[in-house]
């Protein structure tokens, strides 16, 4: 289902926490406040007029931040987003000095993880807010967002979890401070290893991940080469894929395509295969521009792997 560079929206995860929303598009009004010298709102017809922007960026979501994943669940897909810059709208309602933080609420309520909450909120730090890939976006593959996407308008963070795109989003809140909401201080926060020192952080840059496309699980080769393509992915791009056919004793490095944008990069090799019929397993690895690479086991983001079986051709 995740051969295609643009994922269609049939064939895109969906992750809904309390419900989602239907929301009067007549009606509906996005406000921009808080730490601003002109706060405002702006309705759907407003944001069409200001100047448009699009993003292609793989979209990935964490996974339940109720129980901690042990593998991987390859929630992920890549798409085209459309709206307008999260900058054109701050620099509209001009910021104040001290702005650390910008908060982003979206219009669903219910109840999670045992607690009830009337928002989905969550929050950015000034710096990615202002950054040009960031939109506030009204289209996906190039329709208006559905009510599921989280239509008429969501947020957009390339490179960042899908829990950061806050969907049916209503109000963006300039502020000195995190938001100490559930979403963001109850959940979604993670230990990392960063220089030798465990550090609690928000679930925020997504790590390299990578998924095997082709061959499909269980397909049967007759011949003693396999082509062997898929989707790399990470935060600040990926750098190199590795394969291996032989339980992680050996790897060959994949043709890797630069990335554009956001965009997932396809990654393609072909492989030896043994002269003789047995069971291969496929294992891809992908590695990011600082060096960090996919764990084998344990994590979220574990290196994904593909059985197929190898026959001799009937003759
Ligand atoms: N308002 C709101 N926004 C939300 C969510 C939500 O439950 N409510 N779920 C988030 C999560 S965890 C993910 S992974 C993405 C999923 O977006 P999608 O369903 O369009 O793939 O939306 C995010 N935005
Ligand atoms: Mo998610």
């Amino acid at each position: 289902m995740l051969r295609d560079f643009i994922t269609s929206d049939a064939h895109l995860f969906e992750t809904i926490h309390m419900g989602s929303v239907e929301v009067d598009v007549e009606r509906w009004r996005l406000q921009v406040d808080g730490l601003v010298r002109r706060p405002f709102s702006i309705g759907l017809e407003g944001l069409r007029r200001l100047p448009t922007a699009s993003v292609t960026a793989f979209h990935e979501c964490f996974g339940s931040p109720l129980v901690p994943a042990s593998g991987n669940l390859l929630r992920v897909g890549n798409v085209r987003w459309t709206g307008v810059r999260l900058a054109v709208l701050l620099e509209q309602a001009q910021l104040e000095t001290g702005a650390t933080h910008v908060w982003s609420d979206g219009l669903d309520s219910g109840e999670f993880g045992g607690r009830k909450m009337n928002r989905y909120r969550k929050d950015l730090p000034i710096s990615k807010a202002l950054s040009h890939e960031v939109l506030v976006a009204y289209e996906m593959n190039g329709a208006p967002l559905t009510r599921e996407r989280g239509g008429p308008v969501r947020l957009i963070v390339p490179g960042w979890f899908g829990t950061n795109m806050t969907k049916w989003l209503c109000r963006l809140s300039v502020r000195r401070r995190r938001a100490s909401d559930p979403f963001t201080t109850v959940w979604y926060n993670r230990d990392m290893e960063r220089g030798g020192a465990v550090v609690r952080e928000p679930v925020w840059e997504v790590e390299p991940n990578s998924l095997i496309t082709q061959p499909a699980p269980g397909d049967t080769i007759c011949t003693d080469k396999v082509e062997v393509k898929g989707w790399a992915w990470s935060n600040n791009g990926v750098s190199g894929v590795a394969l291996s056919t032989d339980g992680a004793a050996t790897w060959q490095s994949a043709e890797v395509r630069p990335r554009h944008e956001f965009e997932w990069q396809q990654f393609a090799a072909t492989l030896p295969l043994p002269r003789r019929p047995s069971s291969v397993r496929i294992i891809a690895r992908a590695r990011d521009a600082d060096g960090s690479i996919q764990p084998l086991s344990g994590a979220r983001n574990t290196a994904h792997s593909v059985q197929i079986e190898r026959r001799l051709a009937s003759s």
